[in-house]
């Protein structure tokens, strides 16, 4: 894996067009997690039900000007929270700034993300191989942002039967992909007890 130093912190390439910074976040983590309970007292964390019927064992909300969602008739983005009936709340000024940061730092200058989806792992929680393909406009990085307690991130290829490479998540980690690395499998190995409650992973797209 290469590193390079970039204002003091390590830049690793996973793959070309996905980069993992270690503790990119890590000096506003509780800022960002205060602005998630904020965003949740709006449009509380449900576990939603995917087409197939099964329950996610992973919380999740959302906020900006879309919304990720799954159902019974399907995955999709929606302008408004589906069980309040309203707009799902404004992407927090903090949250913009630093997906825009994190972008540039990885080679996606000009990322202008309208949507967040925010996940929250609780103790045996976890999330199976997928791509992210429910986007418009693949040219657009995805950035993500893992807070709380630690996780093993699964990076697969470009195919669902390639074996993943493993790489721990911690709070204030940030992994940035696009380009070649856009439709990657990827996915969150159970989440093991530890020393608090939950996982948040702020997942910002430019869905539209
Ligand atoms: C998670 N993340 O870290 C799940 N998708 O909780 C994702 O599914 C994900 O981290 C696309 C890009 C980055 C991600
Ligand atoms: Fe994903």
């Amino acid at each position: 894996m290469r590193s390079l130093l970039i204002s003091d912190k390590a830049i690793e390439t996973i793959e070309p067009g996905a980069r993992l910074l270690r503790g990119f976040a890590g000096g506003e983590a509780a800022e960002l997690v205060e602005e998630v309970a904020r965003i949740a007292t709006l449009a509380p964390f449900r576990q939603m039900v995917t087409p197939g019927g099964f329950r996610m064992s992973v919380a999740m909300t959302n906020c900006g000007g879309l919304g990720w969602i799954t159902d019974r008739k399907g995955y999709r983005y929606e302008p408004r929270d589906p069980d309040s009936g309203a707009a799902w709340p404004d992407m927090p000024t903090r949250f913009r700034a630093l997906a825009d940061r994190a972008a540039e730092a990885a080679g996606f200058a000009g990322f202008a993300p309208d949507s967040c989806l925010i996940n929250r792992y609780v103790h045996g929680a976890r999330m199976s191989p997928h791509q992210d393909r429910d986007e418009k406009d693949f040219a657009a990085p995805i950035v993500s942002v893992s807070l709380g307690l630690p996780a093993t991130f699964l990076w697969g290829g470009s195919k669902r039967g390639d074996r993943p490479k493993r790489f721990r998540l911690e709070s204030g980690d940030v992994v940035v992909w696009g380009g070649d690395a856009r439709l990657n499998f990827h996915g969150v190995d159970t989440l093991a007890q530890g020393d608090g409650t939950c996982r948040y992973n702020l997942t910002f797209r430019k869905a539209k």
